[in-house]
Order: structure tokens, then C-alpha cells, then sequence
């Protein structure tokens, strides 16, 4: 029997109609009122209950956090619709943020504490209390503390947005060994950006003004950590004329909204970039006058160096015309300086990735748009302002226990700048290796069994006992991670917590978020904002000093107390951005003041402006350069200068003896160096629009929608392989060729099976397999229909939908179990798109 509390049901007729609404929101600019008087009034329109309050909050369906409004009827979330006081998301919403409400009430969800009773994996578990589940975790984690041993408590989380009460809680306890999905993510094309100009580790573009953008395998129609954000302002520059140019290995819908696109061999995206280079320094297209100031290589030197990579040896390699190339740097070098790159995993997913996004973002030196407006843009905050609104005190300092996989010191540029990337691929492969030991893990906020290359590692490591004694996992769903632990606790979903956010601006001016509950938390489901304060308390040892609010929001309204307005306005409006400041353009260019200059000192050689010294190493803290006889902030990198050539990097590899090019180079991916026989391709990864890696995959709404992954083949390669749209074919993975990496042996892998799609918008050596489904536990929508076991944390299911579940069975194969784990021998990013496979019909 449906609970009284599950009220009504939306047809699929009226989401239809919800979705045309929330698409008619977003156009509407002004108040919250406007949209919240569309709701009420969409409600009596289409005889749905009309809404009775308008709740701002943040999305979390992925993790660009749009600003959302959820609207409440009869204490029921009834739909949701953007918020357009949120600058970088302006009131839009994609078809992921409109789901929530299929996450919140999802008849899967966990909404009991369990405690498993057979074996690991087994799947069989029993309800326990709150209580219960506090004083495991807290005897087990008092235990490992008072041995002195923090670091043997593990924390894996994913794309965590509540970095605030996750950091305290960990450092209060004091383990070091705190692993994040970084280098699986965005590790090689941050730690290119953070060499080359230093003060950022994202580069956000400002696509609006642009008037010709330069993709390089960033898939901003579908995915991007700036989705939505970034979407809106693509499409609105052009409408204003500017031209779009992608290159991407498949036919993807950026690729399908651009003005060109050029199918790519993987992993040449950055020798396309130095031939482009390479015509530029050639033709004397470059903005030489901003080289001479703000380059820290000469631009005869970069020419030189770029000499090597033509046209055509870039046609040879990557398959795209030399002439095609040619024009294209005309083209971007004409339309300087409002013009700009944007890459992302196509680039920077690979073996080469690190040197691939250092090509790119030189080209935006080279024709002098960086910081300027329609340029290559960035902002050096990466959220809110944390100066002006810090952390409510106490905070605990880091901890001064070591950890070896934390610190993973084999890759030189891994925690190199100032966010510790840290190599997430090579966590459960150490822990198996038994080079660090482990009495705890604690998972949140990441389906590492499913979402982690060599996923069939993970499981097996998590599996077993002795490497992992005990293990928690903190999750809205159960998941291949869940079913693998020892005790699960029920997560409040984001549209249940609270939090302090906020993205990169893609407006060029910060601004802070609240995530509030727009209803209160599910059967027992709790935030860690919650559970952390209470683990602290009973773990004892001076770790609750650091939580001495009653309640989250006691401890965000002390937070939000530097805001105009304070909680209040936070709660009412969801945004707070100071409307004085200025778009971040040309910070470099920023003169200093005569308070800055007094009692600097300046380096007669370098033109280096130093005051005072830092407090830790002791050497004299730069606060600019002379240039031209001008004393500006300049960037804040080692030569305050854009670093073409980075000496850093190179001292950095030096110390681990690992050869670190200071310049951006192009090296080719060992295994792809040889002929290929027809059947061997190379398999690549991508992100379907509807989903968000493992988050989604409970949603029906979504499910319905998209709910299999089938490799994309070339017809060309299929008609050589005698294979049909269709067939079921069997992908053999090979380990890397690869003496650089662990276990790059050239060996086989594993091996799935799956179906086919033909097509002509993929490149005809790569087989394209997207990597958001595949999921074999977490109930029948998760599953297609195939996991139909009783869990005691779902509570009582009764949901009619179930008997609509028209794509019972459907094929979605997990990717992950065939990826080898491959980092980047330079900052330990994973490979994602470089992995040789067989194909056979069977
Ligand atoms: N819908 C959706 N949105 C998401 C996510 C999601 O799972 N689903 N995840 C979020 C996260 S965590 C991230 S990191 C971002 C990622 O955002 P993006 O990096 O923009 O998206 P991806 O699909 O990971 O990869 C980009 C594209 O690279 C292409 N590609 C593969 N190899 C190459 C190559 O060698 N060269 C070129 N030029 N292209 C290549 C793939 O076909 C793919 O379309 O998206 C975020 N947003
Ligand atoms: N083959 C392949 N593998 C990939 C990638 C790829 O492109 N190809 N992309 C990689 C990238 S870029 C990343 S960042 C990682 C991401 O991999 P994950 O970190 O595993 O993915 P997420 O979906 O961010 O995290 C999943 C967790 O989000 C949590 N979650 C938090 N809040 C909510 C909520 O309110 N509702 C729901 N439903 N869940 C919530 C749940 O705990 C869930 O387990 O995957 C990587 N894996
Ligand atoms: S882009 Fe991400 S945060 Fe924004 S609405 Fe879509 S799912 Fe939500
Ligand atoms: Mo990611």
C-alpha cells in the first residue's frame, strides 16, 4: 500500500507539461515572485495542487550547483525551477536538476541505519538504530585514535560540496588519509592552468562576449562542471555571431551545436594545439607586444620551440587536414582578443593530458586573450569569498599524521599546487599492495565500486576483511559501495541538508549560495552535518570542542553573518553576491598602490616587487611586478609572468626523479604507437546528458529516459568487421604498453559484453562506451528490473510505477570493470580514453 504521506503522483502528461514550464521559467528574469507566481499558478492551470511556498536551495543533481527553487505542496516537493538571482546559472535548469524529486522519492532510497549480517556482499542486512550505529563507529574510531594511529581511518568521498564540516570532522580526528576523486576528474587539465598562470586552477572562459571559441574535447551541451552555466552563455554568444569549432572524437551534441566539427584521433588534441602554435608564431599572428611583457619566454623561443609540430605531422597523427588547422589559427588569431579555448576530459583524459591543456591555454597567450573580455578568462576564487566569510571558529589545524596514499609522492605534480589533487585511481591498488594499513573506511559521497577505474579491483579490495576491517558507507542510495560495507547509514539527499556553496563564477564575480532543505529528511535519513558532531562527541578526545553549535543551523547563521542580511537573507533568497564588484578581467594588470609599494623591495634583474616574508619557508612574499616601468600585481606564478616554460615543474619532477618537460610538449600514448589491426580500437568514455555518473541512476524519471549505454562503432570499422547496427559483441581490454605506470605490461584486462550502434559520428579506431549506467545493485530502476532483492532500508515499497518500467531488462554495462587504472606518470590523472581494446562479434 502507498503511504498517505506519498499524496499524489505526476502523470508523464503533466511532467511533459512541468517541463515546458520550467523551460518558460527559464527565460524569466527578475524575482523569485514571478517564478514562484508561475508555479501557483501552473498548479491550478494543470489541475495539479498548487504550491503553497517557494523554497531557493542549490541543485546537487551534479555538481555545478545551479540555484533551484523547490516547490512545496501540502509539505510535498512538487517541482522545481531555477532560481534567477543565481549569477551563474541565471534561472535555468537542465533535465537532471528538474528529476530531484524522482531522487527524494525514490522507492530505493536508504532510509534506515543498516548493519550488514552475512557475509560481505552478500547483500543481507539488518535495520539497526542510530544509536547503535553511533556507538560502533565511535568505539572503532576511538580505538584507532587513542593507538595513535589516525591515519589507519580512511575517508573516501566523491564530488563532495560540504567540504566545510567534512574537513573539520577529519582534522579534528586527525587522520591524514582523506582520498578524493580528483585525478578520475580534472587533475591533468588543473594542474596545466595552475603551471601556467598559477593564481587558478580553472579556467571559466567568458563565452558571452567571445566571438570564437576553440573546443578541445569539452562536452559543455551534455556534462562540464559548469553545465548550465556554461550552456547559456555558449548559446547566447552565438546568437551574437560567434563562431563555435569543436574538436572531439564523436559526434557529440556540443559537437552537434558548433559551427564545425573535427572527428579526432584520441590523444592528439594538444599536438593539434602546438601546430596551431606553431602557424601563429609562423605567421606573426600573435600578440607579440603582450608576449614581450607578460611571457617569461621570449616569443622567438616559443616559436622556435613550436617549430617542430606542422600542420602536417599534427594531420598525420590526429587525422585532421593540415589546411583545416592552418585556417583555424587564422581564424582564433583574427578573432583575438575575443577569443578563447575551452577543453576539458577530451583533452586532458589522458596518458598526455597535462601536456595536451598546456598546449591549449598557451594559445591563448600566444594571441594575447587571457583575462581579457571574450578571452580565456578565470577567477581566483574557486567558491565564495573565504576571507570575508571564514569558517566559524574553532577550526582544527591539519592533521600531522602522514599518509602515503594521501601524499602519493611517485607523481610530482599530484599535490603540487595549492588544492591537493592526490591519485584517486591508485587508492584501493596500494591498500591491496598493503602499503598503508587500514582499521577504517568510511565512504561518502562516491560509488567507488562502480565509478572507479578497475572497478572489479575496488570490489575485491573492499571485499575483503583484512584489508579493510571495517567499513561505513554514507549514501542516499544503496550502491555497489553500500553493498560492500559492513554498515550503512541513510543519507539525507541534497533537497533535505543544508550547506554553504557556490561554483566558479562563470560572471567573473564570486558569490555564495545556501543549500537548504525544501523538505525535512526522509524516514531516518541524516547529513553528515548531523552525524559528524555526533561521532566527535562520542569518540571523545577533544574532537567535540571543534562542534559546539546545537544545531547546522546555528552554525550557518554564525556563518553567514558577514552577508548583508545574514542567514535570513540566505534563507529567503538562496544567493548573496556583492553587487559592487567588478568581472575579474586583466588581474594581472592591476597596478599596485603606494600603501602596497611601501617598504617592498624590488629585484633589479627579474623586476619582482617583494614586501615581508612568509611565515613558513621565510622567503620574501612577491606582490608584483615591474613591467614596462609600471608596478602591477601581474599573475602569481614564480615569475609573476604567464610560465610558457615553468622551471617549478621541472624541480618538482627533479625531486622525484621523474622527468618533468618545462615546456608544453607533445608525447604521443605509448600504446597507440603501432599499426592496429582491424579489430583493435580504441575504447573512450563519455557522459550522457541525462545522467550524472552514479547520483542519477535511481531516478526513474531519468532512467526512462536514457537507460542503456551501447558502444558506438564506426559503420566504416563494423563493415570491415562484418559487424551490424545491433549485434552483441565482446570488448577485450588491454593493460597499457606503458613502463611508466603500474602494471603498464600490455596485458589483457577483462572483458564485457554489450551491444552495438552504428554510426557515422564517431572516429572509426575508437569504440565509444558512456559510462553512466551499468548498475547491478540499488533496485529495479537502478537496474533495468534485474535487482529485485528485499533491503530493510528501503522501508515498505509500494509505487505503481513499477508496472510501467517498460525498459525492464535493457542492456547498460558497466564500463569501469574493463578500464585498466592508468595515471598520468606526471599528476596522476587518469587516462580515461586511451585504452586499447579488441572487438568480437559473438
Ligand atoms: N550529464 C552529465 N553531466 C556531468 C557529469 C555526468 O556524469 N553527466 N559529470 C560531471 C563531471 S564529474 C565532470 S568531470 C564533467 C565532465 O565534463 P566533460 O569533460 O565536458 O564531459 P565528458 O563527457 O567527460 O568528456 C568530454 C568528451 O571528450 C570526448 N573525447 C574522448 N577522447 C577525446 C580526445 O582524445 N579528444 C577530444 N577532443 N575529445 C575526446 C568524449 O567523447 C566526450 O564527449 O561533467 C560534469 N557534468
Ligand atoms: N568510465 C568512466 N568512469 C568515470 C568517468 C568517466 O567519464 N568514465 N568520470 C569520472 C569522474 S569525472 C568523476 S568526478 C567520478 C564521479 O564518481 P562518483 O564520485 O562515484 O559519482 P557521483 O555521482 O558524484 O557520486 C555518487 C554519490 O553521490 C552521492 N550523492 C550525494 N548527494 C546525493 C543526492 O542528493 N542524491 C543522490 N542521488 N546522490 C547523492 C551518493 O552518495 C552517490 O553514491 O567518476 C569517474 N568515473
Ligand atoms: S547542471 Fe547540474 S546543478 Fe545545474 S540543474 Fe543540471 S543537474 Fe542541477
Ligand atoms: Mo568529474
Amino acid at each position: 500500500m502507498r503511504a498517505p504521506s506519498d499524496g499524489w503522483r505526476l502523470s508523464r502528461r503533466d511532467l511533459f507539461k512541468i517541463g515546458a514550464l520550467a523551460a518558460a521559467a527559464v527565460g524569466g528574469v527578475g524575482a523569485i515572485e514571478i517564478t514562484t507566481r508561475l508555479a501557483a499558478d501552473a498548479g491550478t492551470a494543470e489541475g495539479l495542487p498548487r504550491a503553497t511556498s517557494a523554497i531557493p536551495s542549490l541543485c546537487q543533481m551534479c555538481t555545478t550547483a545551479c540555484g533551484i527553487i523547490g516547490h512545496i505542496a501540502d509539505g510535498r516537493l512538487l517541482k522545481i525551477t531555477g532560481n534567477p538571482v543565481d549569477p551563474n546559472s541565471q534561472g535555468a535548469v537542465c533535465a537532471k536538476g528538474v528529476a530531484g524529486p524522482s531522487v527524494l522519492y525514490d522507492p530505493f532510497r536508504m532510509l534506515y541505519p543498516l548493519k550488514r549480517v552475512g557475509e560481505r556482499g552478500s547483500g543481507r542486512w539488518r535495520r539497526i538504530t542510530w544509536d547503535e550505529a553511533y556507538d560502533e563507529m565511535a568505539t572503532k574510531l576511538r580505538e584507532i585514535r587513542e593507538r595513535g594511529k589516525p591515519e589507519e581511518f580512511a575517508f573516501q568521498q566523491g564530488r563532495n560540496r560540504s567540504s566545510d564540516i567534512v574537513a573539520r570532522f577529519l582534522n579534528a580526528y586527525g587522520t591524514p588519509s582523506h582520498f578524493n576523486h580528483r585525478a578520475l576528474c580534472s587533475a591533468n587539465r588543473r594542474a596545466a592552468i595552475a603551471t601556467t598562470i598559477g593564481e587558478s586552477d580553472w579556467d571559466l572562459g567568458d563565452y558571452e562576449n567571445s566571438a570564437y571559441v576553440l573546443n578541445f574535447g569539452c562536452n559543455w551541451a551534455e556534462a562540464h562542471q559548469g553545465h548550465i552555466p556554461v550552456a547559456i552563455r555558449m548559446m547566447r554568444a552565438r546568437e551574437k555571431g560567434a563562431k563555435l569549432v569543436t574538436f572531439e572524437t564523436r559526434m557529440s551534441n556540443t559537437a552537434a551545436l558548433s559551427d564545425e566539427w573535427f572527428c579526432v584521433k584520441p590523444g592528439t588534441d594538444g599536438l593539434i594545439a602546438l601546430a596551431m602554435a606553431n602557424v601563429i608564431c609562423r605567421e606573426g599572428l600573435w600578440d607579440r607586444e603582450w608576449l614581450e611583457s607578460w611571457s617569461n619566454y621570449a616569443p622567438d623561443k616559443i616559436a622556435e620551440h613550436v617549430a617542430q609540430y606542422t600542420p602536417a605531422r599534427a594531420e598525420q597523427e590526429s587525422g585532421v587536414p593540415a589546411a583545416t588547422i592552418e585556417r583555424i589559427a587564422r581564424e582564433f588569431a583574427a578573432a583575438a582578443p575575443r577569443a578563447t579555448t575551452i577543453c576539458n576530459r577530451g583533452s586532458q583524459g589522458h596518458r598526455n593530458g597535462y601536456y595536451n591543456d598546456r598546449a591549449i591555454t598557451m594559445l591563448n597567450a600566444l594571441v594575447g586573450s587571457m583575462g581579457k573580455p571574450g578571452g580565456w578568462c578565470w577567477h581566483p576564487l574557486s567558491a565564495w569569498d573565504k576571507k570575508a566569510i571564514p569558517e566559524p571558529k574553532p577550526v582544527p589545524a591539519g592533521p600531522t599524521a602522514r599518509s602515503v596514499i594521501a601524499e602519493a609522492k611517485d607523481w610530482p605534480l599530484a599535490n603540487a599546487f595549492a588544492g591537493k589533487m592526490k591519485v584517486a585511481e591508485i587508492v584501493y591498488l596500494w591498500i591491496k599492495e598493503g602499503r598503508q594499513k587500514i582499521s577504517a573506511l568510511m565512504t561518502y559521497n562516491a560509488d567507488t565500486a562502480w565509478s572507479w577505474p578497475e572497478a572489479q579491483l575496488v570490489r575485491g579490495v573492499l571485499r575483503d576483511e583484512k584489508l579493510i576491517p571495517f567499513h561505513v558507507c554514507i549514501d542516499v542510495m544503496y550502491s555497489e559501495t553500500a553493498h560492500l560495507a559492513d554498515m550503512i547509514l541513510p543519507w539525507a539527499t541534497y533537497l533535505e541538508r543544508w550547506d554553504i556553496d557556490s561554483r566558479p563564477a562563470q560572471g567573473l564575480v564570486d558569490y555564495v549560495g545556501l543549500r537548504q532543505p525544501v523538505v525535512p529528511p526522509r524516514g531516518e535519513s541524516k547529513d553528515i552535518r548531523e552525524i559528524f558532531p555526533e561521532i566527535a562527541r562520542r569518540v571523545g578526545g577533544g574532537m567535540a570542542e571543534y562542534f559546539p553549535w546545537k544545531t547546522t543551523e546555528e552554525y550557518l547563521e554564525e556563518y553567514f553573518r558577514p552577508v548583508p542580511g545574514g542567514f535570513a537573507h540566505m534563507k529567503a533568497n538562496g544567493i548573496w553576491m556583492d553587487q559592487t564588484k567588478k568581472p575579474h578581467y586583466e588581474p594581472y594588470n592591476k597596478p599596485l598602490t603606494a600603501e602596497d609599494l611601501d617598504g617592498s623591495t624590488e629585484d633589479a634583474a627579474t623586476g619582482i616587487i617583494h614586501k615581508g616574508v612568509d611565515s613558513k619557508t621565510g622567503a620574501p612574499t612577491a606582490i608584483g611586478i615591474r613591467i614596462d616601468g609600471v608596478a602591477l600585481r601581474g599573475f602569481l606564478t614564480p615569475s609573476r609572468k604567464v610560465e610558457i616554460y615553468s622551471d617549478f615543474v621541472v624541480q618538482k619532477g627533479k625531486a622525484v626523479d621523474r622527468e618533468v618537460h618545462p615546456l608544453p610538449v607533445y608525447e604521443p600514448i605509448p600504446s597507440h604507437q603501432r599499426e592496429f589491426p582491424d579489430d583493435h580500437l580504441i575504447m573512450t568514455s563519455y557522459k550522457i546528458n541525462v545522467h550524472n555518473a552514479h547520483r542519477t541512476m535511481q531516478s526513474k524519471w531519468l532512467q526512462e529516459i536514457s537507460h542503456t549505454n551501447p558502444a558506438l562503432l564506426n559503420r566504416a570499422t563494423a563493415v570491415k568487421l562484418g559487424i551490424h547496427d545491433g549485434d552483441w559483441i565482446e570488448v577485450t581490454s588491454f593493460r597499457p604498453l606503458d613502463a611508466a605506470v603500474p602494471m603498464g605490461d600490455g596485458s589483457k584486462m577483462g572483458t564485457l559484453r554489450t551491444r552495438v550502434r552504428l554510426t557515422e559520428g564517431v572516429h572509426p579506431m575508437v569504440i565509444a562506451i558512456a559510462h553512466n549506467a551499468g548498475r547491478s545493485v540499488g533496485g529495479a530502476y537502478a537496474t533495468n528490473g534485474t535487482d529485485t532483492s528485499d533491503n530493510p532500508g528501503y522501508g515498505a515499497i509500494s509505487d505503481p510505477d513499477l508496472d510501467r518500467l517498460w525498459w525492464r531488462g535493457a542492456i547498460s554495462v558497466p564500463q569501469n570493470d574493463i578500464l585498466p587504472i592508468y595515471p598520468d606518470p606526471v599528476t596522476g590523472g587518469q587516462s580515461y580514453h586511451d585504452t586499447v581494446v579488441q572487438i568480437r562479434k559473438v
